[in-house]
Parts: C-alpha cells; sequence; structure tokens
C-alpha cells in the first residue's frame, strides 16, 4: 500500500528554487552569511557531508597518507608555474596586510594547493625510495569565482576541497596513478549512488599546467551536467618548475612524475540534487545521519511514559545496538509534522508504533524512497530494518541511473543543429567531434553547450570513431551539455 504524501515541492520544473527551499528546509545549509558565495554548514548538514568524506577518507586512506599544508602562499611560489597561474590569475584572493602593515611578500589564500605542497615535494623527495610519495588533504580553498555563485556549488569558499598529489618515478607510473584515481572515484561515487560519465577533457579546456585532465560529471535535475571530479596527469612540468627531483637507482637525478585530483562538496549537492524528491531530501542509507527514525503514534489517553513509548525506546537501544543510526521522535510535535520533518530531512526509513500495533506484537515499516509500507513482527526489527535499507540504497541506485542514462542521446550524425540543441537542454549529448579548439568552439555557440571531452567511460557506446560534425575530419564520441 502506498500512502504518497501530497506533493510539497516541486523539483523538475523548477530545480534552482526546490534546491535552496532543501538546503533551508532539510538544514543543510544557512546562505545568510554576508559574504558572496560562502555559507555556514548546519549540524545536520554537516554531518551528512562529514558521512559522505568518512566513505572518501576511508577509500583514500588505503594508498595515501593525510596531511595538512598552510592556507597561505608566498606570492613568489604561486607565480612560478607559468601555466598554472595564468589559469588561476583571476581567481585568486590576496592578503596584503598585517593589521595596517603593508606585507613584504603578499599572500594568496590557496585556490589548490600546488604550489604550497611542491616547494615542500622538493625536500621531502631525496632517492627513488621515497617514491611512489601519495599524500591527500581536506581543506577549505578559496576562489573568486565570477560566475553566478551558488551554495556547495560554485563557491568562492570550497569548504570540503579533497585534493591528492603523488609524486612518481616516471611517466608509466603516473599513468598507472591516474587510472587508479579513476577507479577510487568510481568506487566513491557508486556508494553515494550517483551515475557519471567520464571524459577526457578537451585539450583547450585542461588543467591549467597539466598535460590533460580527467573529468566525472553527474546530471542535474534541470537537465545541465555538474563536473563532480576532476583527475590531472602533471607530468614533469610542475617537477621542473619547482626542482622535484630524485636520486634513481644508477646514481643520476631525474625529475618525478605527478598526478593531482580532487573532490569538492559538490559530491554533496550532487546527492541531495540526483536523488531527492518533491518531498525533500532522499538520502542513501550509506551517507543518511538518521536511517531510521521511530515515531509513536500516541492517544490522548495514553500519553508519554505508556507502553507505546516503552516499546520505541526499547526498539530505539536495539537499533542503536545493532549499529544503526536511529532516532526517537518522541517530541510533543503531532505525528503529521513528525513525518514532514523527516521526509524533508530525507530520512530513509520511519517505523510507526501505535497502541492497535502493540496489541497486534508489530509495528510499520514507512520507506522514504517509495513510501511503501511494511507490517513487521516487533521481534524481527533489527532484521528486518537492515534488510530494507539495504533495499533502499539499492532502489535509490536504481532509479538515478535510469534517469541518468534515459537523458543520455548519441548521435547518428545527420541530425539537424537545432534538434541536437533540444536534446542538450535536458541532458548528455554523444557526438563525434574533433579534437580542434575551433570546431569544440563552434559546437559549443551553435548548441548552446559546453564540450565534456572525449567519451571514457558513460553511455557504453564509447568507442565508435565518425566524422566530426563540424570539420568532417576523423574524430570520437565527445560528451556535451549544457555544464554548471
Ligand atoms: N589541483 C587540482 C586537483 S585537486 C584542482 O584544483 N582541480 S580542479 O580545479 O578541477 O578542482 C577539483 C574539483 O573541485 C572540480 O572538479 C570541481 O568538482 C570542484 N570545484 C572547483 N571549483 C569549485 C568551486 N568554486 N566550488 C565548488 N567546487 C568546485
Ligand atoms: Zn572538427
Amino acid at each position: 500500500m502506498n500512502t504518497q504524501p501530497k506533493t510539497l515541492l516541486q523539483k523538475e520544473n523548477n530545480f534552482s528554487e526546490w534546491y535552496g527551499e532543501v538546503l533551508k528546509r532539510a538544514e543543510i545549509l544557512d546562505v545568510r552569511y554576508p559574504v558572496k558565495g560562502v555559507y555556514v554548514w548546519y549540524p545536520y548538514g554537516y554531518k551528512l557531508r562529514n558521512l559522505i568524506y568518512t566513505i572518501l577518507r576511508s577509500l583514500m586512506d588505503k594508498e595515501h597518507k593525510e596531511t595538512l599544508f598552510p592556507l597561505l602562499i608566498p606570492k613568489e611560489e604561486l607565480m612560478k608555474e607559468r601555466e598554472h597561474i595564468k589559469g588561476f590569475e583571476e581567481e585568486v584572493f590576496w592578503v596584503t596586510k598585517g593589521g595596517s602593515t603593508e606585507l613584504d611578500i603578499p599572500l594568496a589564500l590557496r585556490p589548490t594547493s600546488e604550489t604550497a605542497i611542491y616547494p615542500v615535494f622538493k625536500v621531502w623527495i631525496r632517492s627513488h625510495r621515497d617514491l611512489p610519495l601519495r599524500i591527500y588533504q581536506v581543506v577549505n580553498t578559496f576562489r573568486y569565482e565570477t560566475k553566478h555563485t551558488r551554495p556547495l556549488i560554485r563557491l568562492r569558499e570550497i569548504t570540503s576541497f579533497k585534493e591528492a598529489h603523488t609524486a612518481h618515478a616516471d611517466r608509466a607510473d603516473a599513468e598507472e596513478q591516474v587510472k587508479k584515481a579513476v577507479a577510487l572515484y568510481k568506487k566513491f561515487f557508486d556508494e553515494l549512488a550517483i551515475p557519471y560519465v567520464i571524459t577526457r577533457r578537451p585539450d583547450w579546456d585542461k588543467f591549467p599546467g597539466a598535460e590533460y585532465s580527467i573529468a566525472f560529471d553527474t546530471l542535474m535535475p534541470d537537465g545541465k551536467t555538474m563536473q563532480i571530479a576532476t583527475i590531472h596527469l602533471l607530468g614533469e612540468s610542475f617537477a621542473r618548475t619547482f626542482d622535484i627531483k630524485y636520486e634513481d637507482k644508477d646514481g643520476s637525478l631525474k625529475h618525478v612524475n605527478q598526478t593531482c585530483y580532487g573532490i569538492s562538496e559538490r559530491c554533496v549537492a550532487a546527492v541531495i540534487s540526483v536523488h531527492g524528491d518533491e518531498h525533500g531530501l532522499v538520502l542513501p542509507p550509506e551517507v543518511a545521519p538518521i536511517q531510521v527514525v521511530i515515531v509513536p503514534i500516541v492517544y490522548s489517553s495514553e500519553g508519554k511514559n505508556g507502553e507505546v513509548e516503552k516499546v520505541c525506546l526499547a526498539m530505539y537501544e536495539e537499533l542503536k545496538k545493532a549499529g544503526i543510526r536511529a532516532f526517537f521522535d518522541n517530541s510533543e510535535d503531532r505525528p503529521g509534522a513528525k513525518y514532514y520533518r523527516w521526509e524533508m530531512k530525507g530520512v530513509p526509513l520511519r517505523i510507526e508504533v501505535g497502541p492497535r500495533d502493540i496489541r497486534n506484537n508489530r509495528c510499520e515499516f514507512v520507506r522514504r524512497d517509495d513510501f511503501s509500507r511494511m507490517q513487521v513482527p516487533l521481534g524481527d526489527v533489527v532484521s528486518e530494518v537492515k534488510g530494507t535499507l539495504n533495499e533502499i540504497q539499492n532502489g535509490i541506485a536504481k532509479r538515478a541511473r535510469e534517469t541518468f542514462f534515459a537523458n543520455i542521446y548519441k548521435t547518428g550524425g545527420d541530425e539537424e543543429m537545432e534538434e541536437l540543441s533540444t536534446k542538450a537542454a535536458h541532458g548528455i549529448v554523444s557526438i563525434f567531434l574533433c579534437e580542434s579548439e575551433r570546431c569544440g568552439q563552434e559546437v559549443e555557440e551553435h548548441l548552446g553547450v559546453n564540450v565534456l571531452g572525449e567519451a571514457l567511460y558513460g553511455d557504453g557506446n564509447e568507442n565508435g570513431e565518425g566524422k566530426c560534425m563540424i570539420c568532417s575530419r576523423k574524430a570520437k564520441r565527445v560528451y556535451v551539455a549544457r555544464a554548471y
């Protein structure tokens, strides 16, 4: 039996408004802080963020060591790598004064940490025995974004920037690391039930200072893609600039070969946006701050401390002991108000317990993902909760994948621009496009899209070869979409 409550928030037609309302009502982020592009995590949102980052950290910790580098970067270091600074120049926040004294050396707030970390790599790395070196940190970074800022998506203070930096003896090992990083990020987003395509960014739009960049993109409910992770092969460019060398087995001095890869709180934005519905958040059990909420249905004659409350408390203790993040809502609010609150906050499973249930030695489960109800004997609650949470996790992932792949459109080659443009308004379009910047820009202008890059992983048609839709030269499958 389904008892779907009536629609509260429009998601499909007005995603922007939905997103703002949910961040507020579910208490994820407070946007009232008086600095543009800078926001405050509510405790509930921060708990969600931490559960997501616990997964990320545990994946990272297998082969990386966590460190912490300073926020301030001396101007000279930031300016050393020419390509890099060309890309970031206009995005850097500067600290130029200490009190009323002008600083001799202006200090940058890190926009990313290559130029903070690599001068230290130079002194840490001596011999081939020091390689490979793999570190990561989770920090705040600052970017003076001039495009429209948006909570969790385009920030001036990125609060949860997970950046990994690695150094290797040779290029083959660095390329191997790129593959490992791709595999690691796949696992991460799979656990969050976030679908993605993986592309190799066009040469003319790669990370400043990188040889090539690989990106993960997901699809938002308004049909725009959002880049949720990037992995860069840096090669020797930074090693040459920062003079990072090691002594090889034969005694010769060689430059290291490097990679870096990063994820921001856009991963939290993705979880919220991809899975949420008209009633608010729908959280995958893996990351839900509260996995199960117990709501007593108490009739006035029984009141507090009655049989219902006793049963609920025992159930709560049992669930907690089994390692399940449970919450017993014994507040004074009416059950309806409680349903609304916990639905908005995306709690995957609600257990209702009323006097009649107790007489029948049972309770009622209500799933957040599809609002289906199920009666469960009181003695089976723990095992049934575990099984149901598992089903919810899988159900959420399946639904997200179906929506995602239904919105990837593969061109045959004879479509009109206008037709492709319409498709691109709803999702991702796979076209044949050569590597030239001119053709890329032509497509971006005519279709009103962004070129995500060469398809490496996605709808299953990545490997085709054809003719560039602009110049007819040999071309590979490329994903394009309107991007955040
Ligand atoms: N040093 C490299 C790897 S850590 C780097 O900075 N790469 S990046 O510029 O591509 O950023 C990594 C990821 O951070 C991006 O893929 C994107 O998902 C996210 N990101 C970038 N800018 C912002 C921003 N202003 N707000 C939120 N997330 C951002
Ligand atoms: Zn072309």
